[in-house]
């Protein structure tokens, strides 16, 4: 690991050092083979390791061998094949002297899964045995320089009981496999990629496989399976054509080729995040793998396609090339994130993909660019890496590769990628070295934009046009600036690229083609030449750039560019803008006209130009948080109103009998996963969302019928959170009926508590309070514990009750949460921190209950992390 130094502005604890990029050295040995040999059992698995380990020449001499542990005892420890007991424990760390510059290390440890609760290193899960290692697990499992410049060869060997454990996997091709007279079978595994400790995988339990196959375009057959319980086999086959379809695409689009014999995924009900890429044994949170159309929703089975995808590609994009420090994770992420968004994109509607991305971006990464947990793409220090799997690193990061492309074109972005690939296949490299494979495939110099993986921030870009119709010149003023984020004070004016064309206010049409504007000063003027009539600015063209755009914008000139522009995500945004502008305006007591807001999304739903997926995301209302990140000071109540009133505005605008004919008109008997159908099922969801924005008898009414009546998880889900929100009887027959319904089914079950924990009802904490004591809840499970904290938090106006009671709950749970699994506990603290953004009496009681956080013994470094940044 790089050197420990205690930075002196950081919050200080004696156990909690923070680990800063700047110390980063390359390490003093090399561990190019590594054997392992795994005797499992649930409570008790032994593991015995061989390490081939070099000192590595370009470092110091001398240096001893220093192996990472976690929880780990050596059972015992080995020289070249002597017994050696001069080793000793530095922290949790292993420090062997050795004289010479090659040796075999041998180790024995001793783990207990089933009393692994924080799922990180090999644990268990529903009775079988898996790991996940990303970013520091595997040091839960044996002794080893667990960083991802270490990159080894792995020879595996897992021996269990034949009954228990019928199916052992590891990475890489299985070499032999065999049974022993006791009951008890053994497996043999080469992986012969060399990989860092956080790509290696185990699997070991009672798992049924579907089974494909796939030719590469190099003609090689690869064995596809996908691992789940016997029970769940027929949920699996969208995610087999989801990975078909992803290698395919990877083969096309990036020239890249899968490279093992054999591909295997496994889907556990335990699980940190969503999934895992371990190489050639992908692992998944189960909620990324099965669906059918009773249990999944259409946005389920777009989650599957995009998780099957990212995992996949990065085979290539983490896996082949890896990251040299955790610094550097974006390095992987941002651009695999990016190559899954393309993917869905391409196999779905572009568009509607882009506004999809956006509204995540703008949801999640915006307010964490702008809060007291603000980091650069490519961060400086952290205290616990496992913080830092974050929209920054993962979505930010995925802008910035964006950028590129667009700066570059698409010839000349692909040349970059193939020369990165080509350039740093089999090692652990930096953001530098992608952006120098950029740079050299292009010859674009990308110095200045290079600015975007050091500073913190989301840039407000400002924009003016000025139109003289006697000379036909318009001129756009631009103007950029950065608000200072923790550690940064001062920012200086980034690289912008801005999509621009000019849409004639008159004419509707595009009087001046898009152009690639970058901004580069903190002031520019550009000019365009020929413009005969009022122009319409149509900037930041299917958002090119990851910022906060203020248009200076006409009265009318939103109304008109709802209707004309020529890229769809303008067009979109002109919609949302219309609609942020009314309610903000209403929340702060304006009373503004709706009359435009009607007329824009009538003439949306009327359009015969567009398609019913557009139209829904164009209309939907923007969600609570996102008019809050518009005020100065977040009134939760005042927005909560302001939009319930825009939605009966819309209601009664649009007619209820038009919105009914929507909603009905959009009702296909059939069940078809298209992109069309699943675009028809959104916009006839929101169409009902708009007709309940009363809550009459009769509205309640046609909810319950949908419920009732739906044959798919989409429009059930969708009727059963509209009943959520309101008081009706039929609230409770349908909670009482879906519970009844699929209370077998574990991923259906998440979905009924996070209904709840996100209804819109003035009794929400009251009710989520009860939930926690509902014996289906618990801590231990994350997706359980997130159907709770993560929609309770995500719930602007009930957790920011004035009470307090919200923050309580959630505090509560993090600590209980804590106690079993840090890493997923530490990722539901964020909302507790946005505590400036409110007025005085929250702030003072969000605070309250971040020192009570801070404040409790042996509370972990991931939950410390990030309570006593918040509060900084
Ligand atoms: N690389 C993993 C994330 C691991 C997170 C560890 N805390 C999944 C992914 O991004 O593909
Ligand atoms: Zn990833």
């Amino acid at each position: 690991m790089p050197d420990v130094r205690v930075n002196a502005e950081a919050p200080q604890n004696p156990q909690h050092v923070e680990i800063r990029r700047e110390d980063y050295r390359p390490p003093d040995w090399l561990v190019p083979e590594v054997e392992l040999n795994f005797t499992l059992g649930i409570d008790k698995t032994r593991v015995q390791s061989k390490l081939t380990v070099e000192r590595n020449p370009e470092e110091e001499p001398g240096a001893p061998l220093i192996l990472n542990g976690d929880d780990l005892e050596p059972a015992g420890v080995w020289i070249d094949g002597e017994r050696f007991d001069g080793w000793e424990m530095k922290g949790s760390d292993l420090v062997i002297p050795l004289s010479g510059n090659r040796h075999e290390i041998g180790i024995e440890t001793e783990i207990h899964p089933a009393a692994n609760t924080k799922l990180m290193g090999l644990y268990a899960s529903n009775g079988m045995l898996c790991t996940q290692c990303e970013a520091e697990g595997f040091r839960r499992i044996t002794f080893f320089p667990d960083r991802p410049d270490v990159l080894s060869r792995y020879r595996v060997r897992m021996e269990g009981n034949a009954k228990q454990f019928p199916i052992l996997l590891t990475n890489g091709n299985c070499t032999a496999s065999g049974e022993t007279d006791d009951g008890r079978h053994w497996a043999e595994w080469e992986d012969p990629f060399p990989k860092p400790s956080y790509l290696f995988a185990l699997v070991a339990g009672d798992l049924k496989p579907n089974r494909d196959s796939f030719t590469t375009m190099s003609g090689r057959k690869v064995d596809l399976a996908i691992w789940v319980r016997e029970a769940d086999l027929p949920k699996t086959q969208h995610a087999m054509e989801s990975l078909k379809q992803a290698m395919k695409w990877d083969e096309e689009v990036y020239g890249r080729e899968y490279d093992l014999d054999q591909f295997n995924i496994v889907a556990v009900s335990d699980f940190n995040m969503g999934a895992m890429e371990n190489k050639g044994l992908n692992i998944f949170n189960s909620a990324y793998v099965l669906a059918d159309p009773d249990t999944a929703t259409d946005a389920d089975f777009d989650n599957i396609a995009r998780v099957v995808a990212h995992e996949y590609f990065h085979n290539w994009s983490g896996d082949r090339v890896t990251c040299r420090d955790w610094f550097q994770l974006s390095l992987k992420e941002g651009f695999t994130v990016f190559r899954d968004q393309s993917f869905s994109g391409d196999i779905g509607s572009p568009a509607v993909k882009r506004i999809d991305d956006v509204r995540v971006l703008r949801a999640a990464q915006f307010p964490e660019d702008s809060g007291p947990l603000a980091h650069p793409v490519r961060p400086d220090s952290y205290i616990e890496i496992s913080n830092f799997y974050t929209a920054t690193i993962y979505n930010k990061g995925a802008e910035l590769i964006r950028m590129m492309k667009t700066i570059l074109g698409p010839e000349k972005f692909r040349a970059g990628t193939d020369l990165y690939f080509e350039r740093h296949d089999g090692q652990a490299v930096t953001c530098d070295d992608f952006v120098k494979a950029m740079e050299d495939a292009s010859g674009v110099d990308l110095t200045h934009f290079k600015l975007w993986y050091s500073q913190a921030g989301t840039p407000h870009v400002r924009a003016r046009i000025e139109h003289d119709s006697a000379s036909g010149t318009a001129l756009l003023h631009l103007a950029q600036s950065i608000s200072p984020t923790p550690g940064q004070p001062v920012k200086k004016p980034m690289a912008i690229p801005l999509r621009t064309a000019l849409i004639g206010g008159q004419s509707g049409a595009e009087i001046a083609p898009e152009r690639l504007i970058l901004l580069e000063e903190p002031e520019q003027t550009v000019t365009f030449e020929a413009v005969r009539e009022p122009p319409l600015l149509s900037i930041n063209r299917d958002f090119s750039a990851p910022i906060l755009l203020q248009a200076d914008r006409r009265p009318g000139e939103l109304e008109k560019l709802a209707a004309s522009d020529t890229d769809p995500f303008g067009r979109y945004e002109a919609i949302q803008e219309l609609m942020l502008r009314w309610l903000i305006a209403e929340a702060h007591g304006e009373a503004p006209d709706a009359e435009p807001v009607i007329t824009a999304v009538s003439g949306t739903l009327k359009s015969n130009a567009l398609d019913a997926a557009f139209k829904a995301e164009a209309i939907i209302l923007p969600i609570e948080s996102m008019i809050g990140d518009r005020m100065e000071v977040v009134d939760p109540d005042s927005i909560h109103a302001s939009r319930r009133k825009l939605q009966k505005q819309l209601l009664a605008g649009f007619g209820r009998s038009a919105w009914k004919e929507v909603w009905e008109s959009n009702s296909d008997g059939t069940f078809e996963l298209t992109p069309e159908a699943k675009g028809r099922r959104r916009l006839k969801n929101i169409a009902l969302d708009y007709l309940m924005a009363d809550q009459t008898d009769e509205s309640v009414g046609y909810a319950f019928e949908q419920y009732r009546r739906s044959s798919n998880m989409t429009d059930r889900l969708a009727a059963l959170k509209l009943l959520c929100d309101t008081q009706f009887a039929a609230r409770s027959e349908a909670l009482e009926d879906f519970y009844s319904r699929y209370q077998q089914d574990p991923l259906v079950i998440d979905k009924w508590f996070a209904v709840q924990a996100a209804a819109q009802r003035p009794d929400t904490v009251e009710q989520v309070r009860t939930l926690l004591d509902h014996p289906a809840f618990s801590v231990t499970n994350p997706n359980r514990l997130r159907s709770i904290a993560a929609y309770f938090g995500g719930n602007q106006w009930a957790f920011h009750n004035a009470s307090g009671e919200g923050y309580r709950l959630l505090a509560d749970l993090i600590l209980a949460a804590d106690k079993v699994n840090p890493q997923v506990a530490a990722r539901q603290l964020p909302p507790l921190g946005r505590w400036r953004r409110f007025d005085e009496k929250r702030a003072a009681l969000m605070r309250a209950e971040l020192e009570r956080i801070v404040a409790t013994p042996g509370l972990s470094k991931d939950v410390y992390e990030q309570a006593s940044k918040s509060l900084a």
